[in-house]
């Protein structure tokens, strides 16, 4: 972290010293365009090292009354009967899970503070299975950079970047404080994890696609952040 702000200091100074130089204008965008990339890889190299974030205490849990939930259909989305999730891209093995296959994996468990951009925040305990554990069940490629999310909710879609995607508290949740999802918050499975905010946490999962290229989402698509990292 100190690394970080000091190069964050260093770049600054820099951009002022451009300025008082003269630059013209396309050359200083495309000086600040540059420092985007290079922020979003140093946020790339904190999350190769997996660090684990905390987890809020117990005493913290949000009541679920007081949970918000959010769809974009106009009524809540439920599961079609023969549901599945559908696991393709760039993989060596392409695979469709059932509910049952997927509960039948290494389960993992933990509190999750969730930061919503419209201003709340709110405590669950979530479990599933770790989206590294398909990844290596499916046999992704050293090819895969960008990990594409599909729901069901009127075609809800994110993309992540594949550090957060393979970071050990990363999960798809079939699970929440102890009991199944339920349709509100994004049964029968979802994306779930510390390390973004909540519009990249896609509920009523459909497809999970592991892909050499970026690819966007249906709030990044309308001007939210692309790495949406917390
Ligand atoms: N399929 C789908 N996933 C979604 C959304 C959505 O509208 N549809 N909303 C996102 C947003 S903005 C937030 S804050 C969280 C909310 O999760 P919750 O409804 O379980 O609280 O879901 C995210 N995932
Ligand atoms: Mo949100």
């Amino acid at each position: 972290m100190a690394r970080l702000i000091t190069r964050r200091k260093l770049l600054l100074g820099l951009a002022a010293s451009t300025a008082l130089a003269g630059c013209d204008s396309r050359a200083a965008s495309m000086f600040l365009s540059g420092m985007g990339r290079w922020n979003e890889r140093v946020d790339r190299l904190l999350f190769s090292e997996n660090r684990l974030a905390p987890e809020p205490p117990a005493s913290e849990l949000t009541p679920e009354a007081a949970f918000p939930s959010y769809f974009i259909s106009d009524s809540m989305p439920f599961a079609p009967d023969n549901w599945a999730l559908k696991v393709g891209g760039v993989i060596a093995r392409p695979a469709v899970f059932t509910l049952e296959q997927l509960k039948r994996m290494p389960q993992t468990g933990m509190r999750i503070r969730h930061h919503c951009v419209e201003g709340w925040s709110a405590v669950a305990e979530w479990n599933g299975v770790q989206l590294r554990e398909i990844a290596r069940m499916v046999g992704a490629s050293r090819d895969a950079q960008y990990v594409k999310f599909k729901s069901f909710d009127n075609g809800y879609y994110s993309t992540w970047d594949i550090e957060s995607s393979m970071h050990p508290q990363t999960i798809l949740a079939y699970g929440m404080n102890g009991r199944p999802l339920y349709p509100d918050h994004g049964a029968p499975l979802r994306l779930y994890s510390p390390v973004k905010l909540g519009y990249k946490m896609v509920k009523y999962l459909t497809e999970v696609n592991f892909l050499p290229t970026r690819t966007g989402g249906y709030w990044e698509d309308q001007g939210y952040d692309w790495y949406g990292g917390v």
